[in-house]
């Protein structure tokens, strides 16, 4: 008994850990000279809507090395602004990086984070918003960060990524008529930050106007984000866009008796066979065909995710074939196929009834 009660003591002292914590990121924010004598710093603005006292822990990542935790207690309701958070609070002359806030999972629903990096040149003080975002959002397999650079070739062009999980990231420029002017594999490890101050560059191309970057991740999760100075030093945050190159896959319906014509149909387009298949209980299988094809034409092909009975693809062509024991007489259920094509995939629901 005694020790049962240890391992339930255990159990619960862990969990608010592992359940209840959120992680904010500022993805860009420094200190220090910048091009043409001017001067750079951000300002980090906490808010809490909370009717009770919250502390959130704040570090600096910049590259692999992590400044800090400094923590920060609000009041009930405290708007609170840290000035050159890099220098005041993380002892930074000079450098860029990633503001990262962890906090209470509670907490978090009372707190509105904005930050404001700001530049001090002969030419005045210009300043931009650099939004925070939740780590819950990153980008992840499958999404395409777009960033789109200056119409203007002569501007400066940033980009930047905080890697939330470890990350491999493939980035791409693509010329204004959407053709690939250059790729490059980058590698980050979790909780790394870095910034390509010439991006296009970095990448390996020379920029022109309406340039865009594509990050795409292989592995991992991150957040991605860009910047546009202008000739007067005035910047511009770029926030990345999420956005797919998926292709749709028309599921045309199935083709009962393998004559060519559609016989149940999903009409409605949502991957849902319109009406449930008959399937026969017996020891002989029964066969139909899934009509499916890219929309460019795309060749499909087919796994079966689950299926309430034996379920298996004959052939390249669709042909599946079904064996329905005895067991499932009178029952009903769903046949889930997995259909790829051009590098996209989407889940074919066949709802099926044994007779
Ligand atoms: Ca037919
Ligand atoms: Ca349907």
């Amino acid at each position: 008994m005694k020790f049962r009660n240890l391992i339930l003591a255990a159990a619960v002292a862990a969990l608010p850990l592992a359940a209840q914590a959120a992680t904010i990121i500022v993805p860009a924010a420094g200190t220090g000279p910048g091009a043409n004598n001017s001067q750079w710093q951000s300002e980090l603005t906490l808010h809490t809507a909370g009717p009770r006292e919250m502390t959130v822990s704040l570090t600096f990542h910049q590259g692999t090395n992590v400044l800090g935790p400094v923590e920060v207690t609000l009041q009930p309701r405290q708007t609170l602004s840290i000035a050159d958070i890099a220098k005041t609070k993380f002892g930074l002359s000079g450098g860029t990086g990633a503001i990262v806030i962890d906090v209470a999972d509670r907490d978090a629903k009372t707190l509105a984070v904005t930050s404001r990096t700001f530049n001090t040149s002969a030419n005045g003080e210009f300043g931009q918003d650099i939004p925070a975002i939740n780590a819950a959002d990153a980008y992840r397999l499958g999404d395409i960060a777009a960033i789109p650079g200056p119409s203007v070739a002569s501007y400066r062009f940033n980009a930047g990524v905080y890697a939330v999980e470890a990350a491999k990231i493939t980035w791409s420029v693509l010329r204004a008529d959407g053709t690939v002017a250059a790729t490059k594999e980058t590698t980050l490890a979790a909780g790394e930050h870095a910034q390509f101050g010439n991006a296009i560059e970095f990448i390996g191309a020379t920029k022109q106007g309406n340039d865009t970057i594509h990050a795409r991740l292989t592995e991992g999760k991150a957040i991605f984000y860009g910047s546009i100075v202008n000739a007067t030093d005035d910047p511009t945050f770029v926030p990345a866009g999420r956005t797919r190159e998926d292709i749709t896959i028309n599921f045309a319906g199935v083709d009962l008796d393998e004559n060519g014509t559609v016989d149940i149909a999903d009409a409605n387009g949502d991957g849902v066979l319109d009406a449930p298949l008959q399937i026969v209980t017996s020891m002989f299988p029964d066969y139909f065909r899934v009509v499916a094809e890219g929309e460019f034409g795309e060749t499909v092909s087919y796994e079966v995710i689950s299926s309430p009975a034996q379920t298996e693809f004959l052939d390249a062509n669709g042909t599946v074939t079904v064996v329905a024991s005895g067991s499932v007489k009178g029952k009903s259920g769903e046949i889930l196929l997995r259909a790829t094509a051009g590098g996209s995939s989407s889940v074919l629901t066949i709802p099926v009834v044994f007779k």
